[in-house]
């Protein structure tokens, strides 16, 4: 092997060795107070190929008029499974979110009202395609939740303190994206240089349209 190679060797050998580092991210909404419930996703800057994150199965309930948990964020290529255990019919549709109230849906079925002793009715949708989707009942205009799938294994949902934190994630440098329901446009990337201790602070132009009930499923990590 000549010198060259074997240092190109040996450089490939230590990118890919487990040189991780833990990013944490602090999001500020408009007014500057930690923003809650929105989606951080780091991406590989130079389109280096992304590791395929291990899909999940995921159920999101309508129960009291309310889809829960409102947000989740999955991998690319979960199944979620929508089940109703309200006593009344519920319908669940699911697209864009500048789309759907638009009419335009990926998906949509009605779930029957759940009857004691009876199995809970349920429905199961494959997520096969990345970003944002809103989910919405045709029968309770009140109803509203996301889902976000995240096209790589770097995401974390915001706490109640603004904040998430992201384990494993290759050095080098990457872009943030910051996603959240009540953004009026979509947010600029922030260019990050992940090193072993990464803090970021994003401040953006989200305002959340109402206090909202903070709520994990199982943790802000999926
Ligand atoms: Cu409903």
């Amino acid at each position: 092997m000549r010198p060259a190679t074997l240092l190109a060797a040996c450089l490939l050998a230590g990118l890919s060795a487990a040189q991780a580092a833990t990013v944490q991210v602090t999001v500020l909404a408009r007014d500057g107070k930690p923003l809650p419930d929105a989606v951080v996703i780091l991406e590989p800057a130079a389109g280096q190929p992304v590791p395929a994150s291990q899909p999940v199965s995921h159920t999101i309930t309508q129960e009291k008029m309310q889809f829960e948990p409102a947000l989740s964020l999955v991998p690319m290529g979960s199944r979620i499974r929508f089940a109703n255990l309200d006593r009344w019919d519920h319908h669940v549709k699911g697209g864009a979110p500048g789309l759907l109230a638009a009419g335009t849906t990926a998906f949509e079925f009605r779930l029957a009202g759940r009857t004691q002793g009876q199995p809970t009715p349920s429905n199961e949708v494959l997520l096969d395609k990345t970003g944002p989707i809103q989910l919405g009942c045709h029968l309770h205009g009140s109803m509203r939740g996301f889902v976000y799938v995240s096209p790589t294994p770097w995401a974390a949902k915001t706490s109640a303190d603004g904040v998430a934190v992201m384990p494993q994630v290759p050095e080098g440098a990457m872009q943030l994206r910051v996603w959240h329901a009540d953004q009026l446009v979509d947010q600029a990337n922030v260019a990050v240089q992940v090193q072993p201790v990464t803090s970021v602070s994003v401040p953006t132009l989200i305002q959340p349209r109402k206090p909202r009930r903070v709520q994990f499923d199982s943790g802000n990590q999926y």
